[in-house]
Order: structure tokens, then C-alpha cells, then sequence
């Protein structure tokens, strides 16, 4: 990787803002009409998977599953997307100078959509059972930092993003808890009011005080404009509102997931099984977006056909704990 810039680092008060809440932003990336362009654009790439790493066996049931998730891997303006100093730089300036990015997906929002479901993440283990990132034993760290970005507008009444802040430091949620996919069950149930859920699954099965709720007095609405991008700890509690309709335009939010080198990455694991779907981790690696990684715990992708030439290091078998 060449040598981080710097230009875009989080300042001293957007860092310790950061800290307390658990999320910064949001920030501008593309103006309106470039990522407008630039998404259509990519859109159209996209629908040909035939350079994407999994081959997935699908439930058949249509639910968002594994073939949204690390197209930055064959897709040249996602791989450039992870990669853009206006992220990075600010990325670094939370996690360090040597990060991965492990994981993106897509959060397709259409009108009439439910809204996701209040959630964290620490481990990832959520939906497939099994932890997808591990920090080093003793580590006071978890969780995966997230850079989600407005592909599209994303306002409160077509499924903006909420936060409750500060939530990042309690796990109100215990991902090694068991978790039924039902996407005939788990879809739009009212919530205080809300219809929300969690991609066929319901979260609340996770929650470590059954008799807990989120505090949704507390959560804050965070607005987007088409190209704009928030950063904030996986641990954070976060949702997102049902798209109200109001408007025939869906929208696409992009998440792409960030941790320190340290971090082991579907440790022990060859395949992926979750949201209805499975795939091999054959083909799957971390990217190197900024400094060294001196750990060599993770195997590093090159992109595949029209990426970015990512370093390779190692052509051995997935990442081992
Ligand atoms: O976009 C959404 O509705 C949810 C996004 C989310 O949970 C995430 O990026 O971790
Ligand atoms: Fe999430």
C-alpha cells in the first residue's frame, strides 16, 4: 500500500465526538450528480456475477442474502470505493494505520420496505453462529467499523439510518445466542410501532434481557444525501426507519466493514452460511486499504478481473486461526 496521506483524517474534537457516540458524520464523498452517474453506471456491472467470489447455493427464497455482500472483491468502482482517501484516512485515524476491509454489502431499501431492526454486532456470529472477526485475546477492542454510504438519498421516510448514541459500550445483545431464519415470519412486525426486521431473522432473539427494549426516545435520525457517508462501531445500536413509500425512488445504502490487522477474519472457517444462503470462502480475502499488515493472519485478495490490483500475500488455503 503506498503511504497513507493523511488529508482526510478525523480531527481531534470529530474523534472524541466519535468516541462518545459511537458514530462520526455524515461526510461528503461524491457530489449527487457523480454518484447518480457512477452508481447506474456500476448497477449495470454488477448484474453480471461471473468474476464475483461466491458461488452461492441459495434457499431460493429471494431474501437478501450472501450475493450482496463483497462485490468490491470483482466490481472496479466498489474496490475503488473502499479504498477512497476520504474514508480511509478517517478509518485510520480510529483503528490505526493497518486495516482490512473484510466485508461490504448492499442495503437495498425499496417503497413500502420494513425498516432493519435495532441491532449490534461485536463478533458478527449473529446470524451464521460463529464468530467472523476475533480481536486478540485480551483485547479491550470489538466490533468492526462500518462505513455506510448513501448510494442514493436515504432520509428518514425512505429508510434513513438511525442511532441510539453512546450504545456502543453496553452489548445489549449476546451473538452467541441461537437465531431461527424465518423470512415467512420475520417480516414487517410492528416494534413500538414501526415495522422493522432483520433480513428473515428477528434480533430480539439475541437480546441478553428479554424484557429489554432500545431506548428509542434517545436515537437519532441521520439524513443523507446521495453520496454522503456515515462511520460508526458495529456495536452500536443502529436501524433503520421503513421506506415510507412517499416516493417511487428506492434507496441503496453500501456498507463496507473495517478492522486493524490484528483482527482474525472467518477464523477456522472455509464457508460462509447465513441469511439463507452458503458459500465457499475459496476465493474470498481481506484488503490491505491502509499501511502493513505485519500480522499475516488473513489471507489478501488481488480483485479479481476488473478491480483494483489489491497485494496478494499468501495463495493458500482461507484465513486459520
Ligand atoms: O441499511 C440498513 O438498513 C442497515 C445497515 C446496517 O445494519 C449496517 O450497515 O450494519
Ligand atoms: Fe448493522
Amino acid at each position: 500500500m503506498s503511504a497513507p496521506q493523511h488529508g482526510f483524517r478525523l480531527t481531534a474534537e470529530e474523534l472524541a465526538n466519535f468516541h462518545r457516540n459511537g458514530y462520526a458524520g455524515p461526510f461528503t464523498l461524491y457530489q449527487p450528480d457523480e454518484i447518480e452517474r457512477k452508481w447506474a453506471r456500476a448497477r449495470q456491472a454488477l448484474a453480471d456475477r461471473s468474476a464475483a467470489v461466491y458461488r452461492e447455493e441459495s434457499d431460493g427464497s429471494g431474501a437478501a442474502n450472501l450475493s450482496n455482500y463483497d462485490r468490491h472483491l470483482d466490481n472496479a468502482f466498489l474496490a475503488e470505493h473502499i479504498t477512497q482517501p476520504r474514508i480511509v484516512d478517517r478509518v485510520a485515524s480510529v483503528l490505526g494505520e493497518d486495516v482490512l476491509c473484510w466485508r461490504s454489502d448492499f442495503f437495498p431499501k425499496y417503497p413500502g420496505n420494513e425498516g432493519t431492526d435495532w441491532h449490534q454486532a461485536a463478533t458478527f456470529a449473529n446470524a451464521c453462529g460463529r464468530p467472523q472477526i476475533q480481536w486478540p485475546r485480551g483485547s479491550e477492542q470489538s466490533g468492526s467499523l462500518t462505513v455506510w454510504c448513501a448510494f442514493t438519498d436515504a432520509t428518514a421516510d425512505m429508510g434513513g439510518l438511525q442511532f441510539i448514541p453512546g450504545t456502543h459500550r453496553t452489548m445489549y445483545y449476546d451473538e452467541t445466542k441461537p437465531m431461527r431464519y424465518d423470512p415467512d415470519r420475520n417480516i414487517s412486525v410492528e416494534k413500538n410501532g414501526v415495522r422493522r426486521g432483520f433480513f428473515g431473522y428477528d434480533y430480539r432473539e439475541l437480546q441478553i434481557d428479554p424484557g429489554w427494549q432500545p431506548d428509542e426516545s434517545q436515537a437519532v435520525s441521520v439524513d443523507m444525501r446521495a453520496g454522503q457517508f456515515v462511520l460508526f462501531s458495529s456495536r452500536l445500536l443502529h436501524a433503520s426507519h421503513p421506506h415510507a413509500g412517499r416516493t417511487r425512488r428506492m434507496r441503496m445504502g453500501f456498507s463496507a466493514r473495517y478492522v486493524p490487522t490484528c483482527v482474525r477474519v472467518y477464523p477456522g472457517a472455509s464457508e460462509v452460511e447465513e441469511y439463507g444462503g452458503r458459500a465457499s470462502l475459496e476465493r474470498y480475502g481481506t484488503v490491505l486499504v491502509s499501511g502493513e499488515d505485519r500480522f499475516g493472519h488473513n489471507r489478501l485478495a488481488t480483485g479479481t478481473t476488473t478491480g483494483r490490483a489489491f497485494r496478494r500475500r499468501g495463495d493458500g488455503a482461507p484465513a486459520r486461526s
